[in-house]
């Protein structure tokens, strides 16, 4: 079973076994939510990342956490909103495989940014009904599975919209 939960504020900070990165293609570091979990996770993070030889669009891959409390992040990488028409699968495609690959993990606990609603453009209310969604629908293909979802977010507009969404400040259990 999976519980809901969405938090204002800075994804560096939580307290949780993984964090995910909205991250680009190189893997290398950037602006926005990678440059801030770069700069918290110290070097280290950004030696590993070299070593994963980059990262597809809708893909994730795993790393140490490094300086972070989170012992792990699970880096993806968005669609740039428009350039393609697959953007909604693409971005479902983020959350859906960040999810597995933290359960591969054991993981039981793992936080996401609004994926792509920064630097790469999607409209807020569009990708938060998409994380959602995603995130709904694959609880239930692994219901078996205990998994805490964070959904952090940055900014009071997000957080509104989340909520409007009926996640449930409280937790939600699916
Ligand atoms: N904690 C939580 N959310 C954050 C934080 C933070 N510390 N900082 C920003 N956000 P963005 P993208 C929110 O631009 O659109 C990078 O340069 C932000 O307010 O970080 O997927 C990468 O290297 C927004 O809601 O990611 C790529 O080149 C959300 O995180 C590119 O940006 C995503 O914004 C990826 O663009």
């Amino acid at each position: 079973m999976i519980k809901i939960h969405i938090v204002l504020g800075d994804i560096t900070a939580l307290d949780c076994d993984c964090i995910v990165n909205a991250a680009n293609p190189t893997l290398l570091g950037g602006g926005g939510v990678d440059g801030a979990i770069h700069a918290a996770a110290g070097k280290g993070l950004l030696e590993e990342c070299r070593t994963l030889g980059g990262c597809r669009t809708g893909e994730a891959k795993i790393t140490g956490g490094y300086a972070l409390k989170a012992k792990y992040v699970i880096h993806t990488v968005g669609p740039v909103y428009g350039r393609t028409t697959r953007d909604k699968e693409l971005l479902a495609d983020c959350y859906v495989h960040s999810l597995d690959l933290a359960k591969a993990k054991g993981i039981r606990s793992i936080a996401f940014p609004a994926i792509s609603t920064g630097v790469y453009g999607y409209p807020a209310r569009e990708a938060a009904e998409i994380a959602v969604r995603s995130v709904r629908e694959w609880s239930r293909r692994n219901k078996e599975y205990d998994l805490t979802v964070i959904f952090c977010c940055f900014d009071e507009n997000t957080f509104r919209i989340y909520h409007r969404l009926e996640c449930g400040a409280a937790g939600e259990d699916v």
